[in-house]
């Protein structure tokens, strides 16, 4: 299969599974019996119009305990989820989410942090009251890692397969330390993971977008997405920043108290070599920004597996 940029199917046109689309009696076409078709009894139940969830969701703890001791299965943490839809989608019973939220996270053999991030992050999402779906998208092969290339990637395959409107974008060693931290869109780009435990439970430098973000569809398109030309380690956040620096946005955060975060630790992998082209590039993002985004994108996917925590879709990005 190959996809590029531009996908066949506008974003959101493919149903998503598992839900039910109320039947319509197309007013063009007769019955083969000539008169009219009874509707079914289906059709003439109202469909049950939730409530909007109220801003703060009800159901937030607060401060969490976060460690990465004990081992634990995905099993296990399917067990403990029993609301999740295929693919590690969910929405709220009770009430209609605010928002429709992609959370992509770009991926490589990493298969321990991800079962933490599931563990922790599955629970959390549920009670921020969201309508979320988990992409988990996997470089193929042993080129250089290719992470803005990846979210560009998430951001396509996501809108294929529901009409989000938020997406947030998250390293996979990254988890939360306060479930008031919401991963969803705000009037302005977010930065969620703005007290991480790395740079002593402090902002790195003031522009500093790495880690976890978010970013609603509109936001994301005036920045032309990402760059997909950073191979290897660094920068790649810093160009996000200048695009959206340049288009007059501004980044908006939780203050340092629910941004804490955790990163679980971890040795550089050899397929992420700091990359030394990173300053002259990010040097040059606003002469670049347009030609070089979600409008340039290309890759092929290699397989997609709807798993009951997430979906994961292995992509060839190809080289440098
Ligand atoms: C910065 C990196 C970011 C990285 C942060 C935190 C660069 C560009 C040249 C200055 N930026 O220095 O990509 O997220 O550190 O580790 O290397």
């Amino acid at each position: 299969m190959s996809l590029s940029g531009t996908s066949s199917h506008p974003p959101g046109s493919t149903p998503e599974p598992g839900r039910t689309i109320p039947r319509k009696t197309n007013p063009g076409r007769a019955s083969r019996s000539g008169g009219e078709q009874e509707p079914s009894v289906l059709e003439l139940q109202p469909e049950k119009k939730l409530e909007k969830c109220p801003e703060t969701s009800p159901l937030l703890v607060g401060p969490l305990r976060v460690e990465f001791t004990t081992s634990i299965s995905l099993e296990q943490i399917t067990k403990s989820n029993p609301n999740l839809r295929p693919g590690g989608r969910f929405k709220p019973k009770d009430c209609e989410a605010l928002q429709k939220v992609a959370i992509i996270i770009p991926f490589r053999n990493r298969d321990e942090h991800l079962k933490y991030w599931l563990y922790y992050l599955h629970p959390i999402l549920q009670r921020q009251q969201l309508d979320y779906g988990v992409y988990v998208i996997n470089q193929e092969g042993v080129e250089i890692f290719n992470r803005a290339k990846l979210l560009n990637v998430g951001y396509n395959e996501a809108l294929k397969e529901y009409d989000y409107d938020c997406f947030v974008f998250s390293d996979v060693d990254l988890i939360p330390m306060d479930d008031r931290n919401t991963y969803r869109c705000f009037s302005q780009p977010r930065h969620l993971s703005v007290s991480m435990d790395k740079f002593g439970f402090r902002l790195p430098y003031n522009q500093y977008f790495g880690g976890v973000s978010s970013m609603s569809k509109e936001q994301y398109l005036k920045i032309n997405g990402f760059p997909n030309n950073y191979w290897g380690w660094g920068g790649e956040d810093d160009d996000i920043y200048n695009r959206l620096a340049s288009k007059g946005m501004s980044i908006s955060r939780p203050n340092s108290e629910v941004g804490k975060c955790r990163m679980i630790r971890h040795e550089r992998d050899k397929q992420n070599d700091p990359n030394p082209q990173r300053f002259n590039r990010i040097a040059h993002t606003r002469d670049t920004m347009h030609k070089d985004g979600i409008n340039s994108l290309s890759y092929k996917v290699v397989k997609l597996d709807k798993l009951e925590l997430f979906t994961k879709i292995t992509v060839d990005v190809g080289k440098p």
